[in-house]
């Protein structure tokens, strides 16, 4: 368990940062300022979305209205404290259309993508939501321009989200490991509560919408068949919130697997692979776990453009395999 706040060894996230930076980064202290900013731009959503309701931000706004303008104030404030950051040199927003080059004056490194709030349609019913954020970086000198988002070279340096839950939680890697924080609200901080978190090899939970189990292809059908009704052993859980970051937390923490298939609606599947899919695979490869998109990696998946969607599987490494498993049985039956 956590170390109460009192207790010398209780680690902030931004204490954390500072840290990492003096332990590995040896950075020029961009990252360390990206970091904290994309923190505080958690913290101010996290107080946007609690009480939104509350303060009457919303009055006028009904159904999609309340969504896209919660989305909207968001997407505000995760983009100035991006650009106040004088880290980031590229955004790419789930809100904007296109990437927006930061200015020269503020401009800096990195390339961030952002979902800045994600899991909206059931705000109404106090579902769990959160923010998403991936940060590449190009590798070279010279300061990234919109066309460098596609870079087929570009590494992902950090990755995490913000789960606005019955807590607002942070799970954050650098690629040294998974670590979350929980945000004290009394003092303003994210607390550590794990360190180098791993996911267990294997869950007992399956969570997809089957809303759309007639348009799966047979490779879903059976697996997901297969999860109901094992020829030996328990049936899994089906867990499904709607809510991706909600979903994959849960995953993460408790094991199984997580999929969104292509399906009739979404023939390329509904996730976008930037700012959704590839920082949460990253965070649950980095936990020990893989993900697919049925054929790769979502972290070899090369993006042709910034909004591109991707069906994707993620989770326990057992529950995954198992999964491509009957994927390459499929395939070999093709
Ligand atoms: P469906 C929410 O609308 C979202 O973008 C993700 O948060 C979630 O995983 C998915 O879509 C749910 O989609 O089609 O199951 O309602």
């Amino acid at each position: 368990t956590a170390p109460s706040r009192l207790d010398p060894s209780c680690t902030t996230l931004t204490k954390f940062i500072f840290a990492e930076e003096n332990r590995i980064w040896q950075s020029t202290g961009e990252l360390t300022r990206l970091l904290n900013s994309i923190q505080m731009a958690t913290k101010s959503v996290s107080a946007l979305v609690r009480r939104g309701g509350v303060s009457h931000l919303f009055t006028h706004a009904i159904g999609k209205q309340k969504e896209t303008k919660r989305k909207a104030i968001a997407n505000e404030i995760f983009i100035n404290m991006l650009i106040s950051s004088y880290s980031v040199g590229v955004i790419v927003s789930e809100e904007n259309p296109k990437p927006l080059e930061v200015d020269r004056d503020h401009r800096g490194k990195y390339i961030v993508a952002i979902d800045p709030l994600e899991g909206l349609p059931d705000v109404d019913c106090n579902t769990a939501i959160g923010s998403i954020f991936l940060i590449l970086d190009k590798g070279d000198d010279n300061l990234p321009t919109a066309q460098d988002v596609l870079f087929e070279d570009n590494q992902i340096t950090a990755a995490g989200y913000a789960l606005y839950g019955s807590a607002t939680t942070l799970v954050m890697s650098t690629g040294e490991g998974v670590n979350s924080f929980v945000l004290d609200t009394e003092i303003g901080e994210y607390i550590m509560t794990e360190s180098n978190l791993k996911m267990p090899k294997k869950g007992n939970t399956y969570s997809i919408n089957e809303g759309y189990t007639s348009s799966w292809d047979d490779l879903v059908k059976n697996y997901v068949n297969a999860k109901k009704f094992p020829h030996s052993g328990k049936p899994y859980t089906a867990r499904y919130v709607g809510s991706m970051v909600a979903d994959i937390h849960r995953t993460l923490k408790h094991g199984g697997i997580f999929m969104y298939p292509a399906n009739k609606e979404h023939p390329h599947g509904k996730l976008k692979l930037l700012y959704e899919c590839k920082p949460m695979a990253f965070i649950i490869e980095q936990a020990g776990g893989l993900s697919t998109d049925g054929t790769r990696s979502i972290l070899d998946v090369k993006p042709r453009e910034v909004h591109q969607t991707t069906p994707i599987f993620l989770g326990s490494t057992n529950d995954v395999r198992e999964f491509l498993g009957l994927a390459s049985k499929s395939v070999r039956s093709l």
